[in-house]
């Protein structure tokens, strides 16, 4: 006997997708070619302006872990 798929289980179903999904999504939450700052309200700035000596980010994430430091 197959157990019938009814609306609660598929509402299911549907959150089980949504909570793997979504640390995948906060991983990529700036496009390519963007930094994504790791606190703040600023969340994504040009790779360029990451390491160009300047803070950017309100936590100025995007001057940490540069090389030539
Ligand atoms: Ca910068």
């Amino acid at each position: 006997m197959v157990p019938k798929a009814d609306s609660g289980t598929f509402l299911l179903l549907f959150l089980l997708v949504l909570s793997i999904t979504e640390p995948l999504r906060s991983e990529l939450r700036c496009p390519p070619g963007q930094f994504a700052c790791q606190s703040g309200i600023i969340q994504c700035i040009p790779s360029d302006w990451q390491c160009d000596g300047w803070p950017t980010c309100e936590d100025e994430s995007d001057e940490i872990d540069c090389p030539g430091k």
